[in-house]
């Protein structure tokens, strides 16, 4: 076994490893950063779309604005489309300012790698049997595999930036981690065009037959999601039957035209609320999806991971600095704040805009009034438009 040392043994290169990564540089804090997948498959996954404010600040104030800037798409609000009209949502006249930016979660992680790469990082991707261990002890250990050769690193702490469906979490015994959850009886099934935007702006559509969604990539390449049921599967749902729900479900009075183009990329995600608390145990911290996750409809999940990140970089910094524990002894209850407004925010969209099995018609009455009144209501509208944006103090 080959025995290494590091300070931060990173678990995951998605966006909150990466981010985390880069971050710890800036302070002159080394790490290792080990990903099971490929440098290729990462850069490809298409997942979120929506950048908020302080996602797009920290990305310039550290290095990473170039492309952004050039590519990303500043959006100053979104709309709400339901009983055939829209109702625009204007961020910036109820928020002061703020934008949110459509540039997709994969462009944000190549851009980490790249900046990663360059600076001559300890990144280790197609890593297999990653594990953790004596994390209650001042010396934890990352386990991995590489090519057949097993490596034993040794670290200050590890961060778990693993995602749902990482090991780190696991390696906390059971009895100190407390799970919150709720499942939602639908999902989406998500397409990918080539072609233009039919809009401007995201327009999500509250319609008797379900929950879509109109996002965008590019001026060439638009995203797209539909509601699903819960028991649906991919074969369940061809290119024709998701562009004619599509199209039902968008449809508006004065004849809105949803431009169709070749589907290029098609998944199916399930909607789900988990939290896991504490965010820590000894010397192992999770960050991003492996603590907590939102449903897609608040696009908080990528924002959330990059927020987690910087709490521990800035708690890291002073533990090396000054031999303080304070920041690293709040860091589960500081991110766990805005964990949790996230999470009721994601939940409040989720309800307003989805139609649930069973639902009757006093539901759907009591749902578009309360779509009329958020469309209605400057303060309603300011409430989802600061919430959208990312709150600034949580
Ligand atoms: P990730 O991105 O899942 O990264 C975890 C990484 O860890 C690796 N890994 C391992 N590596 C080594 N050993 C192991 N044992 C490992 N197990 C796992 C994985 O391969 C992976 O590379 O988690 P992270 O970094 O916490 O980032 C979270 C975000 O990816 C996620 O929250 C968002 O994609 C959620 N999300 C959205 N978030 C937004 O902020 N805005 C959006 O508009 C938005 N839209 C979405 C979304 C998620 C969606 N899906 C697919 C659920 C839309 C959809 C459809
Ligand atoms: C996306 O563009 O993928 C996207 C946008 C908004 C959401 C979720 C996903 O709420």
């Amino acid at each position: 076994m080959r025995r290494e040392k590091t300070q931060v043994g990173i678990i995951g290169a998605g966006p909150a490893g990466l981010m985390l990564s880069h971050l710890l540089a800036r302070t002159g804090i080394e790490s290792v950063v080990v990903e099971r997948r490929s440098r290729e498959y990462i850069e490809k996954r298409v997942r979120a779309g929506v950048l908020e404010q302080g996602t797009v600040n920290l990305m310039r104030e550290t290095g990473l604005g170039a492309r952004l800037d050039r590519e990303g798409l500043v959006h100053r609000g979104i709309s709400l489309r339901f009983e055939g009209t829209d109702h625009r949502i204007a961020f910036d006249e109820l928020t002061g300012g703020s934008t949110i930016t459509v540039y997709g979660q994969q462009e944000v992680v190549k851009d980490l790698i790249a900046a990663r790469i360059a600076a001559g990082a300890r990144l280790h991707f197609e890593v297999e049997d990653a594990s953790v261990h004596e994390i209650g002890s001042s010396t934890p250990r990352l386990r991995y595999t590489v090519r057949d050769e097993e490596v034993e690193v040794e670290c200050d702490f590890i961060a778990g930036c693993d995602g749902f469906h990482g090991v780190s979490r696991d390696a906390i015994p059971v009895d100190r981690l407390t799970r919150y959850e709720r499942e939602y009886p639908f999902g989406w099934v998500g397409i990918l065009a080539s072609v233009a935007p039919s809009s401007e702006e995201l327009i999500y559509s509250s319609h008797e037959r379900g929950f879509a969604l109109l996002s965008m990539r590019s001026p060439v390449l638009t995203r797209l999601y539909v509601q699903c049921h819960r028991s649906d599967t991919i074969e369940d749902w061809p290119d024709e039957r998701i562009w004619e729900e599509l199209h039902l479900r968008l449809e508006t009075d004065d004849g809105f035209a949803l431009a169709e183009g070749p589907v290029v990329e098609k998944t199916i995600a399930w909607m789900h609320s988990v939290v896991t608390e504490p965010m820590q145990f000894g010397r192992l911290f999770l960050a991003g999806d492996a603590a907590h996750i939102v449903p897609a409809t608040g696009a908080k999940g990528l924002n959330l991971a990059v927020a987690d990140v910087r709490v521990l970089a800035g708690a890291l910094d002073a533990w090396y600095r000054t031999g303080s524990t304070a920041a690293l002894a709040s860091y589960s209850a500081t991110c766990l704040r805005r964990v949790w407004r996230a999470q009721h925010f994601s939940y409040w969209m989720t309800t307003m805009l989805h139609r649930f099995p069973g639902d009757d018609a006093f539901q759907r009455k009591l749902q578009l009034a309360q779509l009329r009144w958020v469309a209605s209501s400057r303060d309603a509208a300011a409430s989802l438009a600061e919430n959208y944006v990312g709150m600034v103090r949580v």
